[in-house]
């Protein structure tokens, strides 16, 4: 079982070239996400092609990072829920009601995720989404959200969601970005934690991206092994 999800977020690249390496790879992954690189590039015609390859086995996960009222977050991710994307990125400091409850409650409803973020893998997460973490976690606590982002470029926040989810009696995944470009190597966040590696320019800039992912599976599968 792999534990990487590839983030896809070239706007260099045609739409054949994501085909390819979607299905060149859907046998070593977990999953992937897109983003709003994709959508702003590609649009909802990109989307409807990348659909066409879609296996309910992986995650296939849209990343808007979605922040607003519930209507406007379901209405966001219909179209997305229709064609067979089977995971959502919403943020947490939003709140529950009039937003985060539908939501989760709509794809519950449509045999989808929702995946909150915890933190973020960049510097000025520290100064307010750090700064707000025990409120965020009185969120995730009644949200009980499919999944979490927890960066691997401070991997003690990952640690610090373990526990907490732990103290809690709750069952929630970590998925993990800042790994390569951003900084954290492979197979850190796994070490602290995480369920998943979120890996976007590691894989995608390579010049044998199924090699690479290949590599980081080995690291990854040794990393679980020394426990
Ligand atoms: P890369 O591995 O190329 O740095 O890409 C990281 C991916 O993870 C991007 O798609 C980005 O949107 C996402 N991400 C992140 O980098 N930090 C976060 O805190 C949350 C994210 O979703």
């Amino acid at each position: 079982m792999s534990r990487i999800i590839v983030a896809l977020d070239r706007v260099d690249k045609s739409i054949d070239w994501y085909k390819e390496l979607i299905s060149n790879t859907q046998e070593y992954v977990a999953g992937y996400k897109f983003g709003l690189p994709f959508l702003t590039r590609y649009g909802i015609r990109g989307f409807k092609e990348i659909s066409r390859l879609i296996n309910e086995e992986k995650l296939w996960i849209i990343d808007f990072k979605l922040a607003d009222i519930s209507y406007v977050m379901t209405k966001s991710v219909e179209p997305f829920v229709k064609m067979g994307f089977n995971a959502f990125i919403a943020h947490s400091f939003i709140g529950r009601h009039g937003s985060l409850r539908e939501l989760k409650e709509y794809l519950l409803e449509n045999n989808s995720k929702l995946i909150l973020i915890y933190t973020m893998s960049h510097q000025g997460a520290i100064d307010v989404l750090d700064k707000s973490i025990s409120i965020i976690e009185e969120v995730i606590a009644d949200i009980r959200p499919w999944g979490l982002v927890a960066p691997a470029t401070r991997p003690e926040m990952i640690k610090r969601a373990k526990n907490f989810l732990h103290k809690n009696g709750i069952e929630i995944r970590i998925l993990s970005p800042g790994i390569g470009y951003q900084g954290a190597e492979p197979g850190k966040a796994i070490q602290y934690g995480a369920d998943y590696e979120i890996i976007g320019r590691l894989i995608t800039y390579s010049p044998d991206p199924i090699l690479r992912i290949k590599e980081i599976n080995c690291i990854h599968e040794k990393v679980v092994r020394s426990g």
